[in-house]
């Protein structure tokens, strides 16, 4: 593969100076920077189906976060698929949700490192693009899971679900515990997350239909996928607002921090709460009778279909365009979708009745 000598430029400057000046240099996102990055990265030469998968490549896997249980399931379900692929594997990235000029120097350290393809988390939808771009013009392939940048920044997102199934449902089941009733808040991750801010935009939509006219969203609060800080948001909320009824928490730090405080205090049992969490954080909560029902993907799939899509996007067989494609191993048979996203399929929602059957 051939590859270029990485340009001067804003990408440059977060690793060679520091993160404050990179931060101004670079910026933080705006909903504009969003709007305007149109186009998609797709499509930059043919995709020949029939190409075999290459061998010897390295992939680098950029979570949002290393120290997040979450992305080290996601990340050694990527690992392993690469092992399987006669492929190596790294990981590189920031232990706080909230370090977005950290993420732009892994960025640029896995370019300068020359990797074939990175797979990364977006903590803010923005800010990385220069960064992606710069990898890509130095011939190496850019995937995001998880948590997307924008089309023209990345060759392919591979999504969790469907962002819209996600939102509506995680309203669904909170109204049908609450019996449609009463103010409801959102316990969210990062302020910038692009997954978690797409899932808030589709459950106040949700929210806006009729059946809902009972219900009141009083206040999103954030806990930047940290435990302490989630825990202590959780807490604040119910302060604020002593009439809560329910939370909804689509981030699997900040559902088991919520479940902790609620199972711990009065409101046990009285605050309804559901989101997105992982069974093993979560079975507790639900045996204890704080959590009735609350809904996740299985994170090793997801590690597993970003690996192979980058090692696909490398060997030629997709380009990221929309309707191509490819076999990712036993996973079977993926289609492109429009802008580039692949996705994984449905989410699990989990009770007392199935929580034993999942390990993860
Ligand atoms: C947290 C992260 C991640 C999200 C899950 C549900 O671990 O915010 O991005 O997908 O929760």
């Amino acid at each position: 593969m051939r590859k270029t000598t990485l340009r001067r430029g804003c990408a440059a400057l977060a690793t060679a100076t520091s993160i404050a000046l990179a931060l101004t240099a670079c910026g933080g996102t705006t909903k504009k920077d969003v709007a305007n990055e149109g186009g998609s990265a797709a499509g930059a030469g043919k995709a020949d189906p029939n190409a075999e998968l290459k061998k010897g490549l390295t992939v680098g896997f950029l979570p949002k976060q290393v120290n997040n249980p979450y992305f080290t399931t996601a990340d050694k379900g990527g690992e392993k698929a690469l092992k399987e692929l006669g492929s190596g594997y790294k990981e590189v990235g920031p232990s706080s949700a909230t370090d977005t000029a950290g993420q732009v120097s892994y960025v640029n350290t896995l370019t300068q490192q020359q990797v074939d393809a990175m797979a990364v988390s977006a903590q803010d939808p923005g800010a990385l693009c220069t960064a992606l771009k710069q990898a890509m013009k130095n011939g190496i392939k850019v995937v995001t899971y998880d948590s997307d940048t924008t089309p023209g920044c990345r060759n392919a997102f591979v999504s969790q679900a469907s962002a819209e199934d996600l939102g509506r449902t995680e309203v669904q089941l909170l109204a049908k515990q609450l019996d449609y009733k009463g103010e409801i808040a959102i316990l969210s991750a990062a302020q910038t997350a692009t997954n978690q801010n797409t899932w808030i935009d589709f459950m106040k939509d949700e929210l806006k239909k009729p059946e809902y006219k009972n219900m009141k969203l009083v206040k999103v609060a954030y806990g930047n996928d940290d435990a302490q800080q989630s825990f202590q948001q959780t807490q604040g909320l119910l302060q604020e607002y002593p009439n809560l009824k329910g939370i909804i928490s689509p981030t699997t730090v900040g559902i088991k921090a919520a479940a902790q405080y609620l199972s711990g205090s009065k409101y046990k049992g009285k605050v309804r709460l559901t989101g997105l969490g992982t069974p093993n954080d979560m079975r507790k909560y639900v045996k204890n009778g704080t959590v009735e029902a609350f809904e996740l993907w299985d994170p090793a799939k997801l590690g597993e279909l970003a690996a192979r899509t980058a090692v696909a996007l490398s060997s030629g067989q997709i380009t990221g365009k929309e309707g191509e494609t490819f076999t990712a191993g036993s996973m079977g048979e993926y289609t492109i979708g429009k802008d580039g996203v692949i996705s994984l399929g449905k989410p699990t929602v989990f009770n007392a009745e199935n929580i034993d059957r999942f390990d993860f």
